[in-house]
């Protein structure tokens, strides 16, 4: 092109100028539009649908674990003992890459978000309604998941009855989205796009948008590798960018609520004893407690916040004490704390965890007597279960 601008400034004045040229540099570079094409967002969108159903069915687990209907509440497996740990840890993990891929997903398409006129039927309107329904609870749904596992509230809402409410919102609308995309979906999904069979070889898919796409799975792999570590234990070294260290704590393991946080005193402890309520109820000291057979056993500590972490603890197995309170077989469980107030000072059992031969009235952690933070005298450690579950401080069993 230069060449040809170096004719033209050589023709004779008395002839009518040629129109001038198309200046190269004010032209857009020939390839940048494929990286908002729909290639690009369907390259990106099949990564982020399948983060979403990843969050969305590991958030279903999570949910059912915590919040049992009536009916299964009986059923829910306590094996294997890692299941919440491996559920919880994709949760986290794969929302916290789900947030780099959003992120890349609304750069390729946001020249569409703000096309012009905004609504030119009805079924476009409606259409752009379901994308924006998207943005905003996928959006929401990413936010808030971040923020709290940073335990930070900034909203007047409590944080999992929303975020597990947003979340049908978002899966109602990615398959309202797939389903009215379906047709450029269906071009643009294999290696080669339906439209662009005809271009020379060079320019069906090129170094610009591959070169997109590294970035984007680099951003990816650069957060899932400094975060995973709080729950991926070979990886906790890398961990650098997770709010929480499996190792860091007292005893070495993290500790969410604090005795003092909790309300639970050296006074409050004085005296403590344990009470087990059933046909035959009875009241244990510590010092009885410790004389009854102790069983141990490796069970991870795995918080919905992500973080999660093997111990090993020793203590008197759940079932045992039921079945001294006559319990009969098939028996859930309450268990309620010293904590005066909290969300989890009252927690209950289903009969799958109540008779597990590793759910224990925990006594030990790593060989030492429970610290004032991890629950001390007695707490609850049970095998597949969320975090919140595992109380600490207790002070009360009541057979059901
Ligand atoms: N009574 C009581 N037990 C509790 C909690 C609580 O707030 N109160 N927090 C729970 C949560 S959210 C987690 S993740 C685990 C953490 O146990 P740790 O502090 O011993 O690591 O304790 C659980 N037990
Ligand atoms: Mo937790």
């Amino acid at each position: 092109m230069g060449s040809r601008i170096g004719r033209r400034l050589h023709v004779p004045a008395f002839r009518l100028p040629a129109p001038l040229p198309r200046l190269p540099a004010l032209r857009p570079p020939a390839s940048s539009g494929r990286l908002h094409d729909p290639r690009t967002a369907t390259a990106i969108g099949r990564w982020l649908g399948v983060a979403l159903a990843v969050c969305f069915l590991t958030g279903l687990i999570s949910h059912f674990l915590q919040n049992p209907p009536g009916w299964l509440a009986g059923y829910l497996p306590s094996r294997p003992v890692w299941g919440y740990r491996l559920t919880q840890g994709l949760h986290v993990g794969v929302g916290l890459a789900a947030i780099v891929l959003l992120l890349a997903k609304l750069w390729a398409v946001y020249p569409r978000l703000f096309v012009w006129p905004p609504v030119r039927s009805v079924m476009h309107g409606l259409e752009r309604l379901s994308v924006a329904v998207l943005v905003a609870s996928g959006v929401f749904q990413v936010l808030t998941g971040l923020l709290n596992i940073a335990e930070w509230y900034p909203w007047p809402f409590s944080f999992v009855p929303v975020h597990y409410a947003v979340a049908w919102i978002v899966a109602g609308s990615v398959l309202l989205h797939l389903a009215v995309k379906a047709p450029e979906i269906r071009a643009h999904w294999g290696r080669r796009s339906a439209d662009t069979l005809t271009l020379p070889d060079a320019r069906r898919d090129g170094p610009d948008r591959r070169a997109l796409l590294i970035g984007v799975g680099s951003a990816v792999g650069a957060v899932t590798v400094t975060t995973v570590g709080q729950s991926f234990t070979p990886l906790a070294s890398l961990d650098l960018l997770a709010p929480r260290h499996p190792g860091y704590g007292p005893q070495g393991l993290p500790v969410n609520r604090t005795a003092a946080a909790a309300g639970v005193t050296e006074d409050g402890l004085r005296g403590w004893y344990l009470e087990v309520l059933g046909p035959a109820p009875f009241r244990l000291t510590l010092d009885e407690l410790r004389t009854l057979p102790q069983v141990g056993a490796r069970l991870p500590i795995a918080c919905v916040e992500g973080w999660s972490v093997d111990a090993r603890w020793s203590g008197v197995r759940i079932r045992d004490l039921m079945a001294r309170a006559g319990a009969l077989p098939g028996s859930g469980l309450r268990v309620v704390s010293l904590e005066v107030r909290g969300a989890y000072r009252v927690m209950e059992m289903g009969r799958e965890y109540a008779q597990d031969p590793l759910t224990l009235l925990a006594l030990r952690l790593n060989g030492e007597v429970l610290s004032a933070d991890h629950g001390y005298p007695a707490r609850i450690i049970a095998p597949n279960r969320p975090g919140v579950l595992q109380t600490k401080w207790v002070t009360r069993l009541e057979v059901l």
